[in-house]
């Protein structure tokens, strides 16, 4: 035979084995499926977390089996259908962080791997477990929200003494605790009163609940003129304008920002501005691809992931938004 063909044959032949090869751990790797369990499975922001899953999942080849679970019941019924499926293990942002035990007891018992996501679990010592996760730089956030608020209103001449601070809280929730607290913080630190920051928890986090609770700040305060506003995220944010709108407060007497972006879009992109300024988004499509991927090589490769890894944000506005959210590969 010629010696080309006889080289021909062997470069083909060997082509062949690393396709098959490949062919192989393909399948393998299509094989594994996680869970994705979000607490409000209707929040824009979780949407966007399992979209970033499933992008990793069809990086990989994976699949993931997405679960809205807003009570234990249904996070526990939620395992029981992911063992169903043959899933080693998955990511949960947890309707209570108080049912972490329950949680990890159930997951066991099925050998699964759990990978948190937003909220920490806390375990019954009252200290957060020993389990992967991965969650927003909360403090920074807060701070560089407060900070901004600060200088925004500097910036337009307001008086202090006109001024009140209309702050939504739900401090039994770590994360969002801190995120507020960060706003106060930067705000008093540059010269805002501590009195004049008026602070009422919503009874759960969502629109609705912040709009019922900055309505009482605001019938609580009728001396205040102007307003600026934080909260724990763009829903309690938007909230807590539409509440401000309502009692005559407009876009010349409000100065808010939210915390997120996927909520807050329609709000930026409105013709006319509101007293929604902006807010300081996160990359929740980032946040849903990392910790499927860390979860997944934790299954398949046996790669023990990091405990904590945080997420800073950037605050944009109505005129950067779009660039910012663009580049960060939020609208692919
Ligand atoms: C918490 C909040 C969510 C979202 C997330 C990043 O889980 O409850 O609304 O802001 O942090």
């Amino acid at each position: 035979m010629n010696r080309y063909i006889v080289i021909g044959l062997f470069i083909v032949s060997i082509s062949v084995a690393f396709a098959l090869i490949g062919c192989n751990s393909k399948k393998e790797n299509r094989a594994v499926t996680i869970g994705f369990m979000v607490k409000f499975p209707e929040e824009p922001w979780f949407q966007k977390e399992i979209k970033g899953a499933r992008k990793c999942g069809d990086k990989y080849g994976f699949k993931v089996v997405d679960i809205g679970a807003r009570d234990g019941d249904q996070v526990l019924a939620g395992i029981d259908n992911l063992a169903a499926q043959g899933a080693k293990g998955f990511v949960i942002c947890a309707p209570d962080v108080r049912l972490g035990p329950a949680i990890m007891a159930k997951a066991e018992s099925y050998k699964m791997k759990v990978f948190t996501v937003d909220d920490q679990f806390i375990g019954a010592d009252g200290k957060f477990m020993n389990v992967p996760y991965i969650g927003l730089a909360a403090r920074d956030i807060g701070r560089s929200i407060g900070k901004y608020l600060f200088d925004e209103m500097k910036k337009r001449g307001w008086k202090i003494e006109d001024t009140g601070a209309c702050v939504v809280t739900y401090d039994q929730l770590d994360t969002v605790r801190e995120r507020t607290e960060g706003g106060t913080e930067a705000l008093t630190q540059a010269g805002f009163p501590a009195e004049k920051i008026y602070r009422v928890p919503e009874s759960i986090i969502d629109q609705p609940g912040a709009f019922a609770a900055a309505n009482i700040i605001v019938t609580q305060h009728p001396d205040v003129k102007k307003w600026i506003a934080y909260s724990v995220n763009d829903e309690a944010v938007l909230g807590s304008v539409r509440a401000l709108e309502n009692h005559g407060f407009n876009v010349d007497s409000i100065i808010a920002v939210g915390i997120g972006g996927a909520t807050s879009l329609p709000e930026l992109e409105k013709e006319k501005p509101t007293g929604f300024i902006g807010t300081c988004f996160v990359d929740c499509v980032g946040e849903g691809y990392k910790s499927a991927e860390y979860l997944y090589k934790w299954i398949n490769e046996g790669i023990t992931p990091p405990m904590d890894t945080r997420s800073a944000g950037t605050i944009v506005t109505r005129e950067t938004f779009r660039k910012v959210m663009t580049d960060a590969g939020f609208f692919e």
